[in-house]
């Protein structure tokens, strides 16, 4: 990198070319840096000063702590990633919706106790992950997110970062956009079902322009994660926030058509943005205004139009073509929709949301106080907190910044530029996230740009490239490009906390609810778990307990019948923080972690007679290779 930073080939006589440009700023953004310049003919030596500049900048040195907490969304590789930022090193993975061989999710029968019913499937799509709030700051206990892929919301704990709850949204397929109410704390999340479907959905009917063919915004108690109320809408649902009242939230729709193809969703010129009055909501399933669908108990509420009628809890605010991100200003003051096809975003004046409500306001247009023009393809906003809006162009690749209050000065037809830079970004950006945009406390640092294509910025994978996160300093006037971050299978969407919001834990509590009903069955079975290495025979049902310590387990040997179903619970005895121990038992499928004073189990069948070596998979002493056992299979 140092080298390349000063290597004359990338500046040219009198400038910069722009092919140079993308190939200086994917090395250290020092070229990005040199547009503050204004194109005056740089020299080496200036050329390596601001590439310098911006590598201290987001250097961590070894042993130094990033300053905040980064968790990226997997995509449709399914799991959730842990960051650091600034130094955009991956420090941690969290399985999710994905099956994973380290330590056992989706394989253990603690994780597949959470995973419940949709165990089956071994794929997700994971696009928003937030962070519970009190007060609008993040609270750091929990992280929510989304799978498009098989309708569901997880949430995960962030003292153990573990997932811990898994909810499969009944009714609906397709849990796209996902926000937490912020105020007063996150009793709710709300996540989006984008796709229309017949109800019942029983082969009857598969016309979608029937009246029992819709989508429902899903309101979840975040608790529980159990579902609240879900409130039919027109139209589908794309993405979704929250206001800073608690009162309001508000989605995107891009096929107010309801139609099943491109041409058929690109129809209307203008779509919509949703809100719902949540508090009104609350009220009508109070008094029992609502339907339940098949088998599921939730309370379903209406929240369509009737005879061009609102109802209490929605109101539909026409927005230009198939509208994308929707996103709170920190300010509380705004929702704004980002444009898609438009090359607008549209903001809507949540204070006046409730003279719309109460009919005051009798053109939903009357909220939308600003419809700035920002380039092609607007598809998320985030905020620096300074009042400064920052927009992904999809289709021009870049970042807008923008300042939201003139923008409004403009739309009430003041002349005043409300575009403050635009910043090449590398290539075809989605979402973008700001240091601590979503809360009230948003600092304006960093901004990461998460870019859908990589094309040459790394080196070559063959036909298929990662994507690429950008990292870009936003705390001067200027934004500068700091970092390039290969990713896998599209994060989506990302978030940042300040590294002294999130408080994990050093080792397991043995109380730990994670792990409970394991405890309760080997107490059954009469076990101590930190202290009985037993083996109990139950019929074919074999169950074996053992603890682990560096460097042994403590059963080395068992035996059991081909065809029994064998569980094996261990428990790592170890109270030394970072000494995980695992368990493989060859040619079995059979893989999990067992991280200090954790209790983990896995079953399986012994189906294969014969001698049978387990070993632990983590390197957990000089002596890790020796630390094995025997499960001898006698033939049936
Ligand atoms: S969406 S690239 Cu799945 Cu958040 Cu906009
Ligand atoms: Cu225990 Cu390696
Ligand atoms: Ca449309």
């Amino acid at each position: 990198m140092s080298d390349k930073s000063k290597n004359p080939e990338t500046l040219e006589k009198g400038g910069l070319s722009r092919r140079s440009f993308l190939g200086a700023s994917a090395m250290t953004g020092a070229a990005v840096a040199a547009t503050a310049f204004g194109g005056a003919v740089m020299t080496r030596e200036s050329f390596a000063a601001a590439a310098k500049e911006a590598r201290s900048k987001i250097e961590v040195g070894p042993g130094e702590l990033d300053e905040y907490y980064g968790f990226w969304s997997g995509g449709h590789q399914g799991e959730v990633r842990v960051l650091g930022i600034p130094s955009m090193r991956e420090i941690m993975r969290i399985p999710v919706f994905n099956v994973d061989s380290a330590t056992g999710w989706g394989l253990t029968n603690e994780s597949k106790a959470v995973l419940g019913e949709s165990a089956k499937y071994k794929n997700g799509d994971c696009h928003h992950p937030h962070i519970s709030m009190t007060d609008g700051k993040y609270d750091g206990k929990y992280l929510f997110i989304n799978d498009k892929a098989n309708t569901r919301v997880a949430r995960i704990r962030l003292d153990i970062m573990k997932c811990d709850k898994i909810l499969t949204v009944p009714n609906c397929q397709a849990i796209h956009g996902l926000r937490l109410q912020k105020v007063p704390h996150t009793k709710y999340v709300f996540a989006n079902a984008e796709f229309v479907i017949p109800h019942p959905n029983d082969g009857k009917v598969f016309d979608l322009q029937d009246e029992n063919s819709y989508t429902m915004y899903n309101v979840i108690d975040a608790e529980k994660m159990e579902m609240a109320f879900q409130i039919i809408v027109d139209g589908n649902l794309d993405n979704t926030d929250a206001d800073y009242t608690g009162r309001f939230a508000a989605s995107t729709c891009y096929n107010s058509e309801k139609a099943y193809d491109l041409g058929g969703m690109m129809r209307n010129e203008r779509d919509w943005v949703v809100v719902f009055d949540i508090h009104a909501a609350e009220k009508a399933v109070k008094a029992g205004k609502f339907i339940t669908l098949g088998d599921s108990k939730v309370p379903v509420l209406d929240g369509r139009k009737k005879d061009g009628k609102d109802s209490e809890f929605t109101r539909y605010i026409p927005v230009p073509k198939n509208p994308h991100g929707c996103n709170t200003s920190p300010d509380g003051k705004y929702f704004i929709a980002n444009g898609k096809l438009s090359p607008t975003c549209t903001v809507i004046a949540i204070d006046k949301l409730p003279d719309l409500f109460d009919g005051k306001l009798k053109d939903p247009r009357d909220v939308v106080v600003a419809e700035p023009e920002l380039g092609l393809g607007p598809l998320h906003t985030t905020f620096d907190g300074r009042g400064n809006g920052y927009t992904t162009l999809f289709i021009d690749s870049q970042l807008c910044k923008w300042n939201i209050e003139d923008a409004i000065r403009a739309y009430k037809g003041e002349k005043v530029n409300y575009i403050r830079q635009k910043l090449d970004v590398h290539y075809q950006p989605g979402h973008n996230h700001a240091s601590l945009c979503e809360t009230r406390e948003a600092d304006g640092k960093w901004v990461v740009v998460l870019s859908k294509f990589s094309k040459d910025r790394f080196l070559p994978t063959g036909p298929l490239h990662p994507e690429n996160d950008q990292l870009i300093d936003i705390s001067g006037d200027e934004m500068k490009l700091m970092h390039d971050g290969p990713t896998f299978a599209e994060p989506h969407d990302c978030i940042m906390a300040r590294r002294d919001q999130i408080k994990t834990k050093k080792i397991w509590d043995r109380n730990d609810p994670f792990f409970a009903e394991t405890v309760k069955r080997a107490e059954k079975d009469g076990i101590n778990l930190t202290a009985d290495n037993k083996v109990i025979r139950d019929g074919n049902k074999v169950r074996v307990y053992m603890t682990s310590m560096a460097p042994t387990y403590g059963v080395n040997e068992f035996t059991v019948k081909q065809g029994d179903e064998v569980t094996v619970t261990i428990t790592n005895i170890d109270q030394i923080e970072d000494v995980s121990h695992g368990f493989v038992m060859v040619n079995h499928g059979v893989s999990m972690e067992i991280s200090p004073q954790q209790t983990s189990s896995i079953t399986f069948v012994a189906d294969k007679p014969g001698l049978h070596w387990y070993y632990c998979s983590w390197f957990c002493h000089a002596l890790h290779m020796e630390m094995v056992g025997r499960m001898m299979v006698e033939p049936a």
